[in-house]
């Protein structure tokens, strides 16, 4: 690996908050100006934590306005496309969803409550960030219903995504089996245009893509009926990343339903959790010693090793016994590769170390699970989380991903959420 000597922190923070700055659009960062020209829903609530390192004005905007294509019942869209692009694939009238803003018909991992949370108590808490937050707080809410109404359609406490890009770790081999009996036979020809502007082996492949489209058809066929979606849908998985990160955005909806005083809302926020924390058990799988997502068509584990497992530490869950298991699946993994986390277990078959979420680290899924070891005591591992990331930025750039094996980067470059997590805690 050709080796870039490492740069002095002050020019990498300035380069992060140029990033970001040419990622603006406004009112809301594109993810990369080339590849993601739209504003993506967890991509945004990253990126306000890195604004808040400079412009604490520009981190609440950010948030805002992606409540601002909020719909009427709740549901926040993964993609919101302000300003049209051909320059990505779906865009808006594939989607058919909605209009005014035009918006994709699926949502994301449901992490903007803790954005919300970081970035008031981060803050001086002063009259003006407070009517802010307290904006922002009955619209978050109004989407943890939604959650709560239309993606736990057995009851169980748990998140069910309806499509892979819903997870946002869209081609992780956890959905290969649950995506595999999806009819692709009416997808007609299209055009990807991602791999017009990267390499085709760092991405999902062609039959990845059908099976994207024939859930997005499904949808449309269907008008965006999210009870039908989740109930009769040809893609239904709880997804392990989804549950973990929703359990602790209730417990930081929680932290802000108390501050404002909101005892009603806190009693409603206080059930939630409690049905995770009960449910929740249902992801452990015992033979595989992990947290995985599981098949809610066959009730099948997928009992795979990824970096969403090791989650559960951010969500505050899993026995003494549980988390020693999942503690030595670090130590093991962490013989393997040369930097952590990969997004999947290197002794996997399926591990492909560039290949999107098969096998790269991703810094805001390493960020969240070095918080919750940090959270609950693990802080040399957490440590060792945020120096490799750190390490990676400083000797390779601003990617969408690396490799855990070589350090190159893999996906974009200048990308938004990298410079937003060396800005916020690798840095
Ligand atoms: C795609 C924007 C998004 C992220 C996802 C990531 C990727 C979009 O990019 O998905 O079309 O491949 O998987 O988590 O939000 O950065």
């Amino acid at each position: 690996m050709m080796h870039i000597p490492s740069k002095d922190t002050q020019i990498i923070d300035d380069s992060a908050r140029a990033i970001l700055k040419t990622n603006d659009r406004g009112g809301y960062t594109v993810p990369n100006g080339r590849v993601y020209p739209f504003q993506w829903n967890w991509d945004s609530a990253f990126v306000a934590l890195g604004f808040a390192n400079f412009n604490r004005d520009r981190a609440w905007l950010e948030i805002e306005t992606l409540f601002a294509a909020q719909w009427d019942d709740g549901f926040l869209p993964h993609i919101v496309f302000w300003q049209d692009d051909s320059g990505y694939f779906p865009g808006a009238s594939v989607w058919d969803a909605h209009e005014n803003p035009a918006t994709s018909g699926i949502t994301q991992p449901p992490i903007a409550a803790s954005m919300v949370r970081w970035l008031w108590d981060s803050g001086p808490k002063s009259e003006r960030e407070t009517k802010r937050m307290a904006a922002l707080y009955p619209k978050v809410l109004k989407w943890h219903r939604w959650f709560a109404r239309y993606r736990d359609p057995e009851g169980r406490g748990l998140v069910v995504a309806t499509h892979p890009w819903e997870t946002g770790r869209d081609n992780s081999p956890e959905w290969d089996q649950p995506a595999s009996r999806v009819d692709i036979s009416g997808i007609g020809p299209y055009e990807r245009r991602d791999t017009s502007h990267l390499e085709p082996h760092v991405r999902p492949t062609k039959l990845d893509y059908d099976r994207y489209l024939a859930i997005v058809q499904f949808g449309r066929e269907h008008c965006w009926d999210h009870d039908i979606i989740a109930r009769t849908g040809p893609f239904r998985v709880a997804d392990v990343g989804m549950t973990m990160i929703l359990l602790r955005a209730n417990r930081d909806l929680l932290a802000l339903a108390e501050a404002l005083g909101r005892r009603q809302d806190s009693a409603e926020i206080k059930a939630w959790i409690e049905k995770s924390r009960a449910g929740i058990d249902w992801l452990w799988n015992d033979e595989t010693g992990a947290f995985c997502s599981r098949d809610l068509i066959d009730g099948r584990s997928s009992a795979m090793i990824t970096s969403a497992s090791f989650l559960s530490f951010y969500a505050g869950v899993g026995t003494e016994k549980q988390r020693q298991s999942l503690i030595a699946h670090l130590d093991r993994i962490e013989r393997k590769i040369n930097w952590m986390l990969p997004s999947l277990d290197p002794d996997h078959e399926a591990f492909d170390p560039m290949r999107y979420w098969r096998g790269p680290c991703w810094a805001v899924v390493t960020f969240l699970v070095a918080r919750g070891l940090l959270d609950e005591g693990e802080s040399a591992w957490a440590e060792r989380l945020r120096h490799d990331t750190a390490a990676l930025i400083r000797d390779t750039g601003f990617y969408e991903a690396f490799c855990p094996i070589s350090g190159r980067g893999t996906g974009g470059d200048q990308f938004s959420w990298t410079a937003a997590m060396w800005l916020f805690w690798a840095g």
